[in-house]
């Protein structure tokens, strides 16, 4: 096997490499034609953008998360991309759960996955659009426990007994498979409450993680920074949090025994990143910052350089490398 600079085996992207490589996965009996998708939040708010999402090659749907009242969000500048990343604050604007319901038939017509994800402003929010949006039967739903961006409102998942609670008034509601949106912890003691909070709760599978909440990102040229609401404070994506969301993949997947089917969600910007969350035991991933930088063309870029990966190492499959992370 070739190897790279740094050892590793050196991925060759070859023409038509994607076509010999079965990106494909199932999560909670649900098949998706690729483990690439979009992350909530990015290109997913509007009817355009979720059926752009339709024709591109996006393993799946996800909307951006809904309230009960459609949103504008929080005042801009809400959104700065930098090199390393990205930082928002966009305060939660979406269309509102009932708009959703009604687009669900039409995007399910793309023959993929459809996630729905609902993110209440209180916990009797989740089950009004619970009851709503089950009936509206996406393949899967999103309860987000983790949204960092509304003022005075703490992240859910925060608080294990908050948690707990909401998760076993809203189970009973939905009947199709049911995933939770986490936010990022960074003590094994908080992985172990939450891992035995999801273990009680009947979810069908975790999608970890959500941005890391509350950085500050400094324009030093104005002395400011480069957003608005909430001081300048706000959620962090893209490559820079790759570290943060390997790890609460990798915590979460052995507490959980592979369990729980996990979407790994953070610092996916090469196939390689991808590969990376597929060994700490994800089974699909979500793109978040560069699918805004790139646009849907980007899905197609990282099954290609997955799919080098993948061939790089044998070939492997998907299925045969989720977990197998080495440990020294
Ligand atoms: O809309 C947002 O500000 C937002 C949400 Br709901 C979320 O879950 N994560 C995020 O980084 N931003």
């Amino acid at each position: 096997m070739a190897t790279g600079r740094q050892g590793r085996p050196k991925a060759t992207i070859l023409p038509g490499e994607r076509m010999r490589m079965d990106l494909s996965i199932t999560i909670a009996g649900v098949k998706f034609p690729s483990c690439f998708m979009n992350a909530s939040g990015a290109l997913c708010m509007t009817r355009e953008e979720l059926l752009a999402l339709g024709r591109s090659r996006s393993g799946a749907i996800v909307t951006k998360s809904m309230t009960v009242e459609p949103r504008d969000g929080n005042p801009e500048p809400r959104y700065y991309g930098f090199p390393g990343g990205s930082i928002n604050s966009m305060g939660l604007p979406n269309l509102g759960y009932r708009a959703y319901a009604e687009l669900i038939p039409e995007l399910k017509q793309f023959g993929k996955p459809v996630i729905a994800s609902i993110a209440g402003l209180c916990e009797d929010d989740f089950l009004t659009m619970a009851r709503v949006i089950n009936q509206a039967r996406p393949d899967l739903i999103e309860v987000n426990l983790s949204c960092p961006n509304i003022p005075g409102k703490p992240q859910i998942a925060y608080d294990a007994a908050d948690a707990e609670r909401l998760l076993k008034r809203v189970r009973p509601l939905i009947t199709v498979p049911m995933g939770v949106k986490l936010p990022p912890y960074f003590d094994p003691a908080h992985h172990a409450v939450m891992a035995e909070v999801i273990g009680r709760g009947h979810v069908d599978y975790l999608n970890l993680i959500n941005s890391v909440g509350n950085g500050l990102v400094i324009d030093p040229t104005r002395d400011r920074p480069v957003i608005k609401p909430k001081g300048g404070f706000g959620g962090l994506g893209g490559a820079l949090i790759k570290p943060v969301a390997l790890a609460n993949v990798r915590a979460f997947w052995k507490l959980l025994g592979g369990r729980v089917p996990i979407i790994g969600t953070g610092g996916v910007v090469q196939g390689l990143d991808a590969y990376e969350h597929v060994l700490c035991g994800a089974s699909a991933v979500q793109v978040g910052t560069v699918l805004v930088e790139e646009g849907v063309g980007v899905f197609e870029r990282l099954e290609r350089e997955l799919a080098a990966e993948l061939n790089a190492r044998g070939p492997r499959s998907l299925e045969a490398t989720r977990g197998k992370l080495q440990e020294l």
